[in-house]
């Protein structure tokens, strides 16, 4: 059956065409200040957010679904599941990235959690966003890397990290997302952007340990067409206005 609202990625692709940068805030379920959740919004509705994402590693699907509603009914913005695994999916949200961790050869996250996920996205009306996802190498050992069992690409190959974003192309997905991983201390290099972007046609999300303004607009100049930030705006909420 068709899925029905097949347009946030149409959106993405057309900011692109159109070099308009988007931004989204990662919110993670668990890490919500819940007493504080309207302040939150606020902010949310305040700042240049473009899209929200909703995920983490280790979120449980009631509590991920319970912030859907509350975003959904206090913010336009597209709300789009960022799952660490299958339990991590909301039919009140609006997409779906269906990610592939292209960097790891953990086989549990290139293809067993899809086929998990399959027959549980089939009876919603999601839009699935196939997203290869690659694990760049960051300072510090990341949640992902710990919780997928996976090695990050080496933030020094290039050629690797090129490789693999355009064999992600290849498959078919329809972004890539070059990920430091929450927290990291060091956000994916710049050259590193700037060679992918260049040589992959489909959007660019970058994220991972990016702290300021500028570093978003550095990642936006080096060809990042989404830039994520999760950390930075959830120790503080005043974050966009600096
Ligand atoms: C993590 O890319 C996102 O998956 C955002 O990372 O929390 O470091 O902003 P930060």
């Amino acid at each position: 059956m068709e899925q029905e609202g097949q347009d946030i990625y149409k959106q993405i692709r057309l900011a692109k065409v159109e070099n308009r940068k988007l931004l989204a805030i990662l919110l993670d379920p668990d890490k919500i200040n819940w007493q504080n959740i309207d302040n939150l919004l606020l902010k949310i509705n305040q700042s240049p957010a473009t899209h929200i994402f909703v995920g983490g590693s280790l979120v449980k699907s009631t509590i991920l679904e319970d912030l859907v509603l509350q975003l959904k009914l206090k913010t336009n913005l597209p709300i789009i599941i960022f799952p660490g695994d299958p339990s991590q999916i909301s039919g009140k949200a609006d997409a779906i990235l269906f990610l592939s961790l292209l960097s790891g050869r953990n086989p549990d996250y290139l293809i067993e959690y899809q086929v998990q996920a399959a027959p549980i996205l089939k009876k919603m009306n999601l839009e699935i966003i196939p997203t290869g996802y690659l694990l760049i190498e960051s300072g510090n050992e990341t949640a992902v890397a710990k919780i997928s069992k996976t090695k990050p690409i080496d933030r020094s190959n290039l050629d690797l990290a090129l490789a693999t974003a355009q064999a992600g192309e290849m498959l078919g997905n329809k972004l890539i997302y070059l990920e430091a991983g929450s927290g990291a201390k060091q956000s994916v290099p710049l050259e590193m952007i700037q060679l992918i972007s260049q040589n992959v046609h489909i959007p660019i999300i970058v994220g991972g340990g990016i702290v300021a303004l500028s570093q978003i607009q550095k990642a936006y100049q080096m060809g990042a067409d989404v830039v994520v930030i999760g950390t930075a705006f959830e120790n503080d909420i005043h974050f966009f206005e600096s």
